[in-house]
């Protein structure tokens, strides 16, 4: 018998998302753990038994001040995980978007000087207060979607003070909102107007200079870089990234979004955490992700804002063995969101990810793609109780009912966070 002081039962279904360690290949995607009448018990910040209701109740004996939430008959998921934002910036960029649907290119825009040294210019001459009022508000929309974890980016800096400026609102975030943060170093998003003329020494700039500061101030988890024509090159992507990993940071990559650029076949090789975009990877790429055991980010949102009608290949991945997670990229320029639960409806219709599929990309493998899988991603003894009391009894609702809020209630760390009853 453990004690608990959170009793979620009368679970319609309760997805559990139980399962082997590891990210999930293939047909375990579609295993969601699936539970008819289920019950959840924490004690604290973390779950002690998920699982038949039966069972779980007779596993715990509630402490007197419990908490019990009825969930009356439905759908109980763990709180959604969001691998790939860039949820931290000082001005929206809704200018670009309506160029963008008079014909204008995301390229052109930022040819132009628009695009990210738009959001660099008006994140250097905001305050840190500011951005971290600003970035509170969209994890508060994140979480009132039911997203309980969320990597952020920095990126909109590209300066050392600008870049830990940002990370710093990031920490700051993380210790002090209640959507736990993983925060990545993005220092390589972009040539910033100062350097366009001296790529490389920008390069080594961040490799030599930036990559040093964040890692001594303990400020990023990854590193990340915008591997694409006109942006970094594979050499210079490798660059950062291994300077980066010499001092701790993981890396991850911004891939073939816009053009087969082998950023796919450079994630295998540099083993990276993740492999994001990968809508124009090749097959020899998406081999050497499979190979490589790297989990592939898919952001349809991205796609579906620029107005393109090309999706990543999520159907030809999970048949190859390549672990897809799913994400936001909540950004200013391309891909407005806080909203996983668009992700997913996108997911089933674009990318033909059934909706187990696109709810494993979601919370396990998106835990993975994140290092936070001891953690979040799943509802079993152990992990945070993270979990979402959705409006509707069966999984599949989630990606068919699209463009609302479904969310009921969320629990975060054992608390009742956001209550829509
Ligand atoms: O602000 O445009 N693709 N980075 C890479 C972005 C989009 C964010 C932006
Ligand atoms: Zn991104």
């Amino acid at each position: 018998m453990t004690n608990a002081d959170l009793i979620v039962r009368n679970v319609g279904e309760l997805l559990t998302l139980a399962g082997p360690e590891g990210p999930r290949r293939g047909g375990a995607m579609r295993q969601i753990g699936a539970v008819r009448g289920g019950a959840v018990a924490a004690l604290g910040e973390r779950i002690v038994a998920a699982g038949p209701e039966r069972s779980v109740l007779a596993e715990v004996a509630a402490t007197a001040d419990a908490v019990e939430i009825d969930a009356e008959g439905r759908l109980v998921t763990p709180g959604l995980v969001d691998p790939h934002t860039h949820a931290v910036f000082a001005r929206t960029r809704e200018d670009e978007f309506a160029a963008r649907v008079e014909g204008a290119s995301y390229e052109e825009i930022a040819e132009a000087g628009g695009g990210i040294r738009s959001s660099v210019r008006s994140l250097r001459e905001a305050s840190e207060d500011a951005l971290y009022d600003a970035g509170s508000a969209t994890l508060d929309r994140m979480l009132e979607h039911g997203t309980t974890t969320a990597e952020v980016k920095s990126g909109y800096g590209l300066s050392l003070p600008a870049e830990l400026k940002t990370l710093r609102v990031v920490r700051r975030l993380s210790e002090e909102h209640a959507v736990d943060v993983v925060p990545t170093f993005l220092g390589a998003h972009e040539f910033p107007d100062e350097w366009r003329d001296d790529r490389d020494g920008y390069v080594e700039h961040v490799a030599g200079e930036m990559i040093p500061a964040v890692a001594d101030e303990g400020l990023a988890r990854f590193c990340d870089v915008f591997c694409e024509e006109g942006v970094f090159t594979v050499d210079q992507s490798r660059r950062v990234l291994e300077a980066g990993r010499a001092l701790g940071l993981e890396p991850k990559l911004h891939a073939d979004e816009l053009h087969p650029s082998g950023g796919a076949e450079l994630a295998a090789e540099l083993h990276a955490r993740s492999a994001d975009h990968l809508v124009r990877a090749s097959e020899r790429g998406i081999r050497a992700l499979a190979e490589a055991g790297v989990i592939a980010v898919l952001l349809p949102g991205t796609t579906l804002s620029l107005g393109s009608t090309v999706y990543a290949p999520a159907r030809r991945m999970i048949d190859e063995g390549v672990a897809v997670a799913l994400a936001t990229d909540c950004n200013p320029g391309s891909s407005m969101t806080e909203s996983m639960q668009i992700i997913l409806s996108l997911a089933s219709m674009m990318l033909r990810m059934t909706p187990a599929e696109a709810i494993t990309a979601a919370t396990v493998n998106a835990a993975h793609a994140v290092a936070a899988e001891e953690d979040a991603g799943a509802l079993t003894a152990g992990r945070l109780a993270d979990l979402v009391v959705w409006d509707v009894d069966d999984h599949r609702a989630i990606p068919y009912h699209y463009a609302v809020n479904l969310v009921r209630t969320v629990v975060k760390r054992g608390r009742v966070v956001v209550d829509r009853t």
